[in-house]
């Protein structure tokens, strides 16, 4: 059995993938890593949790040894918006955590699961039908260490062996944690605000569109690649993978469907909108299909129609 350590597990992936992992592979096996914020409820109950600062790559070490662990799904990052705002922290974190749990990873034989993001492309990439290889020249700090960060772990796959895997995930839709400072936060935020006010104030202008996807098709993503027979893989890092592309009239129209005098307006934030204009339309995703299998479940109606009814039942 598998012997997994999540780094950043009270985040938005982090929660729910860890409680994913400990289904599929014992909850003794799966050890939840959080550096600021400890867990509670079912995540700090049903498995082991350390204190796991990916900057201090002692910590980490000895994290990996006290647990025999072999896989590390490192999801530990500073998102977009809050990467514009501090970059040196944004630097730190993606960057120098990363290589802490390269290294960490070489030194114990731990294969590891890094995602990169549409943010790792910029404005000269081509933005509809985005190349799963084309120009990545990203003009954001998060962009710069998502790039960086995909070199790194091709790097420590053919320079040392380490079995590096990731995806490209796009904006990540969920009902259980709120993500933390991105751009594609909104798509989250106007549900909860459609159930609550029946009104949305979104910080990107209409006709924005990004890939996004709904939370158990990410996680789906992550498990699949790690178990891939590596012989298919012809990428192994930064596999695009999306299920939907919309702007937020489209996302609202998704909502009127359910909630019909729902109201969406608009207050531009110039910072996240310059960003999301920088990133592809919609990627192309067919290697990702091709080498492991690549598929999903949830579109626009189908995410929309779940999110309404979770959050419904939830914030009674
Ligand atoms: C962000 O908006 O920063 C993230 C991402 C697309 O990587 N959700």
């Amino acid at each position: 059995m598998k012997k997994i350590l999540v780094t950043g597990s009270v985040g938005q992936i982090g929660s729910e993938l860890t409680m994913l992992l400990r289904e599929l592979y014992g909850n003794e096996n799966v050890v939840a890593g959080g550096n600021r914020t400890k867990p509670s409820g079912k995540l700090l109950e049903s498995g082991p949790f350390e204190i796991v600062d990916c900057t201090d790559v002692a910590q980490l070490a000895e994290t990996v040894k006290k647990y025999n662990i072999d896989t590390i799904y490192h999801l530990a990052a500073i998102l977009s918006g809050v990467a514009e705002a501090k970059p040196n922290l944004a630097w730190n974190v993606n960057i120098n955590g990363l290589y802490n749990v390269l290294e960490v990873a070489r030194e114990n034989n731990c294969a590891v699961f890094t995602p990169s993001s549409i943010g790792a492309f910029g404005p000269s990439t081509p933005p509809d039908d985005t190349p799963q290889d084309t120009i990545q020249r990203p003009n954001t700090m998060y962009g710069v260490t998502k790039v960086a960060g995909e070199l790194l772990c091709d790097y420590y796959y053919k320079r040392f062996g380490v079995d590096t895997r990731g995806v490209r995930y796009p904006g990540i839709i969920s009902n259980e944690t709120l993500p933390g400072g991105g751009t594609t936060d909104y798509a989250v935020d106007i549900y909860y605000e459609a159930i609550k006010k029946k009104a949305y104030t979104c910080f990107l202008k209409a006709g924005t569109f990004l890939d996004m996807m709904y939370m158990p098709d990410a996680l789906t993503a992550a498990v699949d690649l790690m178990e891939a027979d590596p012989s298919k893989l012809v990428h192994r890092n930064a596999f695009n993978i999306s299920t939907m592309s919309f702007d937020p009239e489209m996302l609202a129209d998704s909502i009127r469907k359910h909630i019909p005098e729902f109201k969406l307006d608009y207050d531009i934030d110039p910072v996240r909108q310059a960003i999301a204009e920088s990133w592809p339309n919609n990627m192309d995703d067919s290697p990702a299909a091709e080498e492991w299998g690549w598929n999903y479940e949830y579109d626009l109606a189908k995410m929309t129609e779940d999110m309404l009814n979770v959050l419904g039942e939830k914030l009674k």
